[in-house]
């Protein structure tokens, strides 16, 4: 990584600006096993708003990334067809199986379709029944036969459980503290350098990021990389005495992002040290890092392991990566928490957007895809 990083220094200069960086594979000469390749694509951040440089540790490498893309969206395609046919295929095994059945006294049978869609998209079966019966009480009766009706009620009610919190609000002069916190390995680092990234280029502020690492650890390196290259101060605390000096090193800045770090995610950051450099932060907002690719389960967990931060908000990460969203409602619900952002890929600063209330509701019942 560092060499690549130096490589892209070495062409841009002091104004470089990650895009992406991401390990790759590459099929050895003669096909004798792979070897790893880091890529790195970057920008020249004085251009403003021109054209992306792209440079890498191995150009052959952007290349062929570059090539495989229209592959991508055929095979999404044919994904699509795919699903629809796997979904008729659900309803008919559920009806078999009787648990629609219970539905019908309540549920007009036209919405049973829209059940086994729920279940299709990971959303709990309790969760399921209940918007199901939601949307039933809605429609008007002549309506239940048109799906298109049926789908904007569908969508209305979702919404209804999709609280959104308006995006980080950076005042110039004045020091908002931001603190990410959340499981191991879901994303808060490279969230962290989204932001800051963003924060920076496209709006002009100057974030500072501290890193709270009582570990020791490499995870101070990663951050500390892209703090190079975004250009940014970074001071770290090693414990929570230490909070205070480290915000006060960042000298002028707008706007402050703490990431925190545990060792490992079988050994989680614990709970209540954190807390403890969170009450020396004084933080404006805490938000909850949460992989969207994680299943119900873990999610859950997640947010009670992290009830006693008191976050105000969630961040859900990984939304490329999940097979379904429907597993964020239930946590929606649990948390009783808006979500204000929403990332979709690995690329810094790109694949991060402000939540809004209708693509997330559209995400999750799958009628919007990431990206
Ligand atoms: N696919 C995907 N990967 C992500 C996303 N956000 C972060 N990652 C990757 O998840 C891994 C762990 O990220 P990191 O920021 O180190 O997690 P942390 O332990 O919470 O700080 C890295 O490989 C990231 O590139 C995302 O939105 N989508
Ligand atoms: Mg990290």
């Amino acid at each position: 990584m560092r060499e690549a990083l130096a490589q892209v220094r070495r062409d841009l200069g002091g104004a470089a600006v990650i895009l992406g960086t991401r390990e790759v594979r590459r099929r050895r000469f003669l096909g004798l096993g792979t070897r790893a390749l880091i890529e790195v694509t970057a920008a020249n951040g004085r251009a403003g708003g021109a054209e992306p440089v792209v440079t890498a540790a191995v150009p052959v490498m952007a290349l062929a990334a570059a090539a495989a893309a229209p592959m991508a969206s055929r095979a999404l395609h044919a994904q699509f067809g795919d699903q629809l046919s796997q979904l008729h295929a659900m309803v008919e095994e559920l009806t078999k199986q009787g648990r629609v059945d219970h539905l019908l006294p309540e549920v007009p049978s036209a919405l049973v379709p829209t059940y086994a869609s729920l279940l299709e998209a990971e959303v709990p079966e309790v969760l399921a029944r209940r918007i199901v019966r939601d949307v039933a009480e809605r429609l008007e009766p002549d309506d239940t036969l048109r799906p298109a009706a049926v789908r904007d009620v569908l969508r209305e009610v979702v919404e209804a459980c999709v609280p959104v919190a308006p995006p980080i609000g950076a005042v110039a002069g004045m020091r908002r503290v931001i603190a990410l916190v959340g499981p191991t390995g879901v994303g808060k680092t490279t969230t962290v350098a989204k932001l800051a990234a963003n924060f920076k280029l496209a709006q002009g502020f100057r974030p500072g990021l501290v890193t709270v690492d009582t570990y020791r650890i490499a995870a101070v390196e990663q951050l500390r990389i892209y703090a190079e290259i975004i250009n940014l101060p970074l001071a770290v605390a090693n414990a929570p005495g230490e909070m205070e000096r480290a915000i006060g090193e960042l000298g002028d800045v707008d706007l402050v992002l703490i990431d925190t770090a545990g060792r490992s995610p079988r050994d989680e950051v614990k709970i209540r040290e954190l807390a403890d450099f969170l009450a020396a932060a004084q933080p404006d907002e805490v938000h909850l890092v949460l992989s969207a690719a994680a299943g119900e389960r873990s999610l859950r967990a997640a947010v009670d392991r992290f009830a006693r931060v008191r976050a105000d908000r969630l961040i859900f990460t990984k939304l490329d990566e999940a097979d379904g969203l429907g597993g964020m409602l239930a946590v929606l619900g649990q948390a009783d928490r808006p979500v204000s952002y929403l990332t979709t890929g690995q690329a810094v600063p790109d694949d991060i957007e402000p939540a809004d209330r209708k693509r997330l509701a559209r995400l999750i019942l799958g009628d919007e895809v990431v990206a």
